[in-house]
C-alpha cells in the first residue's frame, strides 16, 4: 500500500471508532454530536492506542525491574493534552484526515480542552517538561502529584484589576485520567503515639485515635515522542481525597461539627496560588504530607510486592523531591522502613540517603519553607519524632566536623525559633542537591547553603533547566518547525543539538525572508486571538471593548511570567511610561511601532503585584485610546496567562523580556522558549540567561544589560544605594514616577492608592522597608538605552532575522532532554529501559481480539 492509501484506510477505521464512542459513551450519532462530544470521542479513540503502549511499558518495567525514578512534585502544568498526544504518537496527518472524513474542524475541537492548571509557574511547568523528556527517552520513571479539583485561578481583568475566578478543569469528565481504586492509600493525621520496638529493637511508633484519609489515585498517561509505534507511556499518578466515606470523621459528624468533619474530603480541593512564596498554612501542610505519604506508601508497597524483600530498595529506587514541598517523604520513608520492614535506624537512614535527591528552585527567603514545630507535632506526631531524631544525628555530625562552632550549628539545625526548616532536612536526607542554573547553584554553594556545602561538597551539583522543544517549538510553532526541518531534517525534535546546523542559514537571504514571513504570520494569528479573547471589562465584569493590537509590522515586545517584584515587570512598565511621555511631547520621536505585551498572574494576596497589574492595565487603556500615542505604542495586558496561552504568544514574539534583578531568578524557562522561537532577548545576567548568552555568544546577544549579581551584592553591602537620588537627578525617571505620585493617570481612588504605593516602594517605603529592593531604578537607564538599540536593529529586518536564526541555532543546550540526561548521570544513576517490542506485540494481539466480539 502507498503511504497515502494506508493513511486513508487507517483514517477510515479511526473514524468508525470515533462514531462508535459517540454512540457507546454519549448516546449520540456523528450528525448530532457537538464539539465537546467529538473532543471526547476523539480522545477516547486515541486513548485506546495509548493504553496498549502504556500496558506494555508497565509490563516492561515490571519484568526488568530496572532502577526506577519516582518524581514527586506538588505542581504540574502539562498544558492541553490532545494536540501534544497526537503529535507525540506521530498521528498528525492521520487525525487531520479523520476529521476531514467526519467533516469536523480539528482546531475547534482542540480548543474545547482545558489546561490541567495544577501549578503556579516555572516549577510546575518544568516538572511537566521533565516527564515529557523521561517518556521520550524511555527512562523508567513514575510521576506523583495532587489532583486539585480547582487548579490555579482563572484571571480576569475588571476595570483594570485582577479578579480571580475558579478554574474548573474537572467540571466535565477528563478523558485522559483513569481512576485507580486499587492503588488507593490510607494516610493518617494527628492521633496519639504509641511507642513500640521493631524486630531490631528500634523505637517505632504506632498511632491511635487518628484521622484517616483515603488518597485515591488518578493516573494520567505521559506519552513519549516517537516516529515509530513503539513509543513509551509513563504514568503520572495524582492523588485526591475527594471520594471516600472514610474521610468523614464520624464522631465529629455526629456531634454536628460538620466543618471539621469535612476537612479531610476537601484536602485536595485547591492549589495554593502562590509562586515563590510560602504562607505556612495548615491545609497546605496536610496536602504536602498527603503527597509524601501516599507516594512513599505506594512506592514501598509496589516494590515489596514485586520483590518480596526490601534488600535492593536502596539500589533500585530513586526518589526526586522537587523543591522542599515533598520533603516529608524523607521522614515517611524512615518511618515505613523502621516500622513495617524492621530496619535499624542507621540502615534506614542509609537507604533514604541513597534514594532521595532534592532540587532547589529559589533563593528567595519568603519561598524557603518552614513549618511550625507545634503544628507538625500535632498533625504528624510520628514524623515529628523522626525529624527530631534525624536532627539529633545531624547536629552531632556537625559538632564532630566543626567542634565549638555554635553559630554554625544554629544555622544548620533543622529547628529554629519554633520552626522546622525543610531545606535543611531535605539536604540531610538527600544524596544530591541541585540548583537549576550555573549561577543559581553557585549561590546555593556560596551563600544560602554554604555551611552544608562545606560539610558535604560532593553533594551539590548543577543541572541547568531546559524546555521540551516538542511542545515549545514543534507543536506550538508549526511554521517555524517546518522551516527548520526543511533545512536540517527532523532530528532536532529528539536531539536539539542538531539545531546548531541551522546557523549556516542565518546569513542566507532567502532563509531570512522566509523566517520573517513566518513571524509575521504568527503575529497576525496572535493579534486575531487577542481581539477575540482579551476584552476590556468594566468594574462589574461586563464587556466594554476589545483589545486592538498592532499589525504584523510592529515589534512584539513580550514579558510573560508570574508577576513578582524581583522579575521587575515594574521596570518594563516604567519604560513604557517614559516612551508614552516622550511620544506625547513629540509623536514622531519613534520610528517603529511597539506593542508591549505583559502577561502573568499575581498571587491573590500579593498586594504590590496586584498594584503593578493595575498600572499595566491603566497603560493598556491609555495607549490604546490616546490618538497621539496609539500609532506608535500599545501596551497590552495579556489576561489569564497559562500554558495554552503561552503556546499562542511565544511564536509571535520578537523581543523576549528577561529582566529580573541579577541573582534572584533561579533559572527561568520562558527565556529558553522564546529564544527557541526566534525572539531576541533583552535581558540581565541572571539565571539561565547567563548560559544562553554564553552559548549564543556576544556576537548574537545584542541586548544584554544591567548590573550583575556581583555588582548588586556590592551595592547592597555598601549600603549606599539611594534610589531617591536617581529619581531626583534623572529627568525621565522623575517625570514617569511623578505621574504615579500625583495620580495623574489614575482614574479612580483605587488606582491612585495603588500607584502611590508603587511610588513609595521605590522611593520612600513606609515601615522602614528597603526602598527599591530589586534595583529597578538602578537598571532602568540601561534598559532604556538598550531598548533604543532594539529599535535600531528592528529597522533592519534582515539583520534582525540573522540574529534570530543564530539565537535559535544556539539553543542546542537548552532542551529538557539535556537536563534529564544530566539528572540521570549526575543525580539518579538511571539508564533507559526501552519498551519491549515483544511485549508490545503481545498486548496488541490481545487487544485486537475484541474486533471479533459481538453479541448480536
Ligand atoms: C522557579 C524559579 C524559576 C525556575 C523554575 C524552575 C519556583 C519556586 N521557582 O527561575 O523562580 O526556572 O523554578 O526551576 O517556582
Amino acid at each position: 500500500m502507498t503511504d497515502e492509501l494506508e493513511i486513508q484506510v487507517q483514517a477510515d477505521s479511526l473514524a468508525y471508532k470515533v462514531k462508535h464512542y459517540l454512540i457507546t459513551t454519549m448516546g449520540v450519532t456523528i450528525e448530532e454530536a457537538n464539539d465537546e462530544e467529538l473532543f471526547r470521542a476523539l480522545a477516547l479513540t486515541l486513548r485506546e492506542e495509548i493504553m496498549i503502549n502504556w500496558t506494555a511499558t508497565i509490563h516492561t518495567m515490571n519484568q526488568q525491574m530496572p532502577r526506577t525514578l519516582y518524581y514527586i512534585c506538588l505542581e504540574y502544568l502539562p498544558g492541553s493534552l490532545l494536540g501534544n498526544n497526537i503529535s507525540n504518537i506521530h498521528a498528525n496527518e492521520l487525525v487531520k484526515t479523520v476529521m476531514k472524513k467526519l467533516k469536523r474542524d480539528l482546531g475547534r475541537i482542540m480548543a474545547i480542552e482545558q489546561d490541567p492548571a495544577l501549578g503556579n509557574g516555572g516549577l510546575g511547568r518544568l516538572a511537566s517538561c521533565i516527564l515529557d523528556s523521561l517518556a521520550t527517552q524511555q527512562y523508567p520513571a513514575f510521576g506523583y502529584g495532587l489532583r486539585y479539583q480547582y487548579g490555579i485561578f482563572a484571571q480576569e481583568i475588571w476595570d483594570g484589576r485582577q479578579v480571580e475566578r475558579p478554574e474548573t478543569w474537572l467540571l466535565n469528565e477528563n478523558p485522559w485520567e483513569f481512576r485507580r481504586d486499587i492503588h488507593a492509600v490510607n494516610v493518617m493525621y494527628s492521633g496519639n503515639v504509641i511507642p513500640m520496638k521493631n524486630k531490631k529493637g528500634e523505637d517505632v511508633f504506632d498511632l491511635e485515635n487518628y484521622d484517616e484519609v483515603r488518597a485515591l489515585s488518578y493516573d494520567l498517561p505521559i506519552i513519549g515522542y516517537r516516529e515509530t509505534p513503539d513509543f513509551s507511556v509513563l504514568s503520572l499518578r495524582l492523588w485526591t481525597t475527594k471520594e471516600s466515606p472514610r474521610n468523614f470523621q464520624l464522631q465529629r459528624y455526629n456531634a454536628g461539627l460538620l466543618d471539621q468533619a469535612a476537612e479531610n474530603t476537601t484536602l485536595t480541593d485547591v492549589l495554593y496560588p502562590n509562586d515563590n512564596n510560602e504562607l505556612g498554612k495548615r491545609i497546605r501542610l496536610k496536602q504536602e504530607y498527603l503527597l509524601a505519604a501516599a507516594s512513599i506508601g505506594d512506592i514501598v508497597s509496589h516494590f515489596y510486592q514485586r520483590m518480596g524483600t526490601m534488600k535492593e530498595f536502596a539500589d533500585k529506587v530513586r526518589i526526586h523531591l522537587n523543591d522542599t514541598h515533598p520533603a516529608l517523604a524523607i521522614a515517611e520513608l524512615m518511618h515505613l522502613l523502621l516500622k513495617d520492614h524492621n530496619f535499624a535506624w542507621g540502615e534506614a537512614y542509609e537507604v533514604v540517603k541513597s534514594c532521595c535527591n532534592y532540587t532547589n528552585h529559589t533563593i528567595l527567603k519568603e519561598a524557603l519553607e518552614e513549618w511550625n514545630e507545634g503544628r507538625v507535632e500535632e498533625l504528624l506526631p510520628r514524623q515529628y519524632h523522626i525529624i527530631q531524631r534525624l536532627n539529633g544525628d545531624f547536629c552531632r555530625k556537625v559538632r564532630e566536623r566543626f567542634p565549638g562552632d555554635e553559630a554554625r550549628l544554629q544555622r544548620m539545625s533543622f529547628f529554629k525559633g519554633g520552626q522546622i526548616r525543610m531545606a535543611n532536612l531535605s539536604i540531610y536526607g538527600s544524596h544530591r542537591v541541585n540548583g537549576v542554573a550555573a549561577l543559581h547553584t553557585e549561590i546555593l554553594k556560596s551563600d544560602i547553603f554554604h555551611d552544608f556545602f562545606e560539610m558535604e561538597p560532593e553533594k551539590f551539583v548543577n543541572v541547568t533547566n531546559g524546555v521540551t522543544q516538542r511542545r515549545w517549538l514543534n507543536l506550538c510553532n508549526p511554521g517555524l518547525a517546518e522551516f527548520i526541518s526543511k533545512r536540517i531534517g527532523k532530528g532536532w525534535i529528539t536531539d536539539l543539538k542538531q539545531i546548531e546546523q541551522l546557523s549556516k542559514y542565518a546569513s542566507d537571504h532567502d532563509s531570512q525572508e522566509e523566517f520573517l514571513a513566518i513571524k509575521k504570520e504568527n503575529k497576525r494569528e496572535f493579534g486575531e486571538f487577542l481581539r477575540l479573547t482579551n476584552p476590556f471589562r468594566n468594574a462589574r465584569g461586563h464587556f466594554i471593548g476589545i483589545t486592538d493590537p498592532f499589525g504584523d509590522e510592529a515589534l512584539f515586545d513580550v514579558q510573560i511570567k508570574r508577576i513578582h517584584e524581583y522579575k521587575r515587570q515594574l521596570m518594563n512598565i516604567l519604560h513604557a511610561i517614559i516612551l508614552y511621555q516622550e511620544l506625547k511631547e513629540n509623536p514622531n520621536c519613534r520610528s517603529i511601532q511597539r506593542m508591549v505585551v505583559i502577561g502573568g498572574k499575581a498571587a491573590p494576596g500579593y498586594k504590590m503585584a496586584k498594584d503593578i497589574v493595575q498600572l499595566i492595565c491603566r497603560m493598556a487603556n491609555l495607549t490604546q485610546t490616546d490618538p497621539v500615542v496609539r500609532d506608535k505604542l500599545r501596551v497590552v495586558y495579556y489576561e489569564n496567562y497559562n500554558a495554552s496561552r503561552a503556546e499562542r504568544i511565544i511564536p509571535a514574539a520578537d523581543l523576549s523580556v528577561q529582566i529580573s534583578c541579577a541573582g534572584q531568578e533561579a533559572s527561568g524557562t520562558g527565556n529558553m522558549k522564546l529564544a527557541m522561537n526566534g525572539a531576541l532577548t533583552i535581558g540581565t545576567e541572571d539565571g539561565a540567561n547567563i548560559e544562553m548568552h554564553k552559548e549564543i555568544t556576544d556576537q548574537w546577544w545584542p541586548f544584554g544589560f544591567g548590573a550583575t549579581a556581583e555588582e548588586i551584592l556590592a551595592i547592597q553591602s555598601s549600603g549606599k544605594y539611594n534610589p531617591k537620588e536617581i529619581y531626583e537627578k534623572d529627568e525621565r525617571i522623575r517625570k514617569a514616577l511623578d505621574i504615579l505620585k500625583e495620580g495623574t493617570i489614575a482614574e479612580n481612588d483605587g488606582e491612585r492608592e495603588a500607584f502611590l504605593n508603587i511610588f513609595h516602594s521605590l522611593i520612600e517605603p513606609v515601615r522602614g522597608d528597603i526602598p527599591d529592593r530589586y534595583f529597578v531604578l538602578y537598571d532602568l537607564p540601561a534598559f532604556y538605552d538598550t531598548q533604543i538599540k532594539v529599535e535600531e536593529l528592528y529597522q533592519k529586518p534582515n539583520e534582525w532575522a540573522q540574529y534570530a536564526i543564530q539565537n535559535i541555532a544556539h539553543m542546542n543546550r537548552f532542551s529538557i532532554d539535556e537536563s534529564t540526561h544530566n539528572y540521570a548521570n549526575l543525580v539518579w544513576g538511571l539508564l533507559p529501559c526501552p519498551l519491549d517490542k515483544k511485549e508490545l506485540k503481545k498486548v496488541r494481539m490481545q487487544y485486537s481480539e475484541y474486533d471479533k466480539c459481538r453479541i448480536f
